[in-house]
């Protein structure tokens, strides 16, 4: 390719195809009008650009979007908001308790809270998700338990909830790897004759980053779920990063109007409005409940800690894009929102508080007594069905682990 342009944006009038012209739809060149310097900037603007579903912005005031609205009443509104309250506390615990060596690992999903809750509430109980490793907001949303995903995260099982009667797929490290199962479960869902009612048809829900929709697992998924029309709705929460590289590093156009090449529609949300995210993805969920599927929601929104425990983002992250991001805090703009409308009393917040902190104790007494695992657990989760094979490697394990005079020494022990 000869023509190299500046990278895509969330802001719709910077992107140009990858050939250089112009991108269908948009509303003005690049040349002539933004440095490369600025195009980029506008790659992590969440309040701009005109196609931006947006109906809260980050001063807390309603704003009005041509296709989408929300009704929505005060306790709803309260609801949503002590959602995000309540897991990013978890977040935040689950990173100090990382931090004392009771986790392994985590990854935050700090200033993803209003995409996650936004699309979780938009699910009804038969539609079916499927998450990375980032979507403890989504869990909170399926009612598992924080404490069921600290089992993953300190290392001692790999998911120990019901998919089937959550309505949420055990997690994905394989960076893309769901958008496939996603898409031949939606499949199955049109073949099974789940869909044709908005209300009673049933959907599925993807989740995957910025960064994902470079591995031709997306591409893929897209391809098959457009020419099966299946009821698949997939979110794309473009956070900006895809561990240290950079938006400009996955695309020259904004990802949500690739959906135009597959031949399904394609939505960009301010993925830090809760309201935007609810309304376009009970729109999306609904088209596809009804047959219209796939849908692909691109969320704007920004990862406001480290990829993981394991990263340090100062050596990539500049201070000041951060300090910008927190101008656009999912939380605050439902608060200064309820507050300004009068719609919370004080007594509502404290009480909110006084939960959150309950919850975080509840979270760190459960983790610190979490029982070890005997060492036969890695043969009876990972496989349905034993086999000769599996259950001659289980008898050598146990009988080298019983070898050992001292068990807490012994491999596998969490201690
Ligand atoms: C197939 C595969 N390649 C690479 C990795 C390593 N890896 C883990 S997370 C990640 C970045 C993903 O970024 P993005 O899709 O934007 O999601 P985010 O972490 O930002 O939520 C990579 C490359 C992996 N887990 N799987
Ligand atoms: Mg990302």
């Amino acid at each position: 390719m000869s023509t190299r342009t500046p990278p895509s944006s969330c802001s719709s009038s910077a992107a140009r195809s990858a050939i250089g012209g112009p991108v269908v739809g948009t509303a003005m060149d690049v040349e002539g009008q933004h440095t490369p310097q600025q195009v980029i900037a506008g790659l992590r603007a969440t309040s701009e650009g005109e196609d931006l579903v947006q109906l809260l912005n980050p001063e807390g005031q309603r704003v009005s979007h041509p296709r989408f609205d929300l009704e929505i009443s005060p306790a709803e509104l309260r609801s949503l908001y002590r959602d995000m309250v309540l897991v990013r506390r978890s977040d935040r615990e689950a990173k100090a308790l990382q931090r004392q060596g009771e986790l392994g690992l985590w990854a935050p999903l700090l200033g993803q809270e209003a995409a996650q809750i936004g699309a979780g509430r938009a699910m009804a109980p038969q539609d079916m998700a499927f998450p990375s490793y980032r979507e403890h907001g989504i869990a909170w949303c399926r009612g598992v338990d924080p404490t069921e995903l600290f089992g993953i995260f300190r290392g001692i099982d790999q998911g120990s909830w019901d998919p089937l009667s959550t309505g949420l797929q055990l997690y994905t490290i394989v960076i893309a790897n769901q958008c496939l199962h996603a898409t031949g479960y939606a499949m199955g869902q049109r073949l099974d004759g789940r869909i044709g009612d908005a209300e009673t048809g049933e959907a599925t829900i993807c989740f995957f980053g910025d960064g994902a929709t470079s591995q031709g697992d997306v591409h893929e998924g897209f391809v098959w779920a457009a020419v099966y029309d299946a009821p698949v709705v997939f979110f794309c929460q473009n956070n900006q990063w895809a561990i240290s590289a950079s938006l400009d590093r996955q695309t020259r156009v904004p990802l949500y109007q690739r959906a135009r090449g597959y031949g399904f529609p394609g939505i960009r949300v301010d993925g830090n409005d809760v309201l935007a995210t609810l309304a376009a993805t009970r729109w999306a969920l609904r088209e596809c409940r009804t047959g219209n599927g796939p849908v692909l929601i691109e969320a704007c929104t920004y990862r406001m800690d480290a990829h993981t425990t394991s990263d340090d983002p100062t050596r990539y992250q500049l201070a000041t894009e951060l300090e910008e991001w927190k101008l656009k805090d999912p939380l605050e703009r439902v608060r200064v929102h309820l507050v300004r409308e009068g719609l919370a009393e004080p007594e509502f917040f404290d009480g909110l508080a006084a939960e959150a902190d309950e919850l975080a104790l509840r979270l760190r007494d459960y983790c610190i007594s979490m029982p070890a695992p005997g060492p036969e657990r890695i043969f009876s989760k990972v496989y349905a069905e034993s086999s000769p094979l599996l259950d001659a490697a289980r008898e050598d394990y146990l009988a080298y682990h019983a070898s050992f005079t001292d068990a807490g020494s012994a491999p596998g022990s969490a201690h």
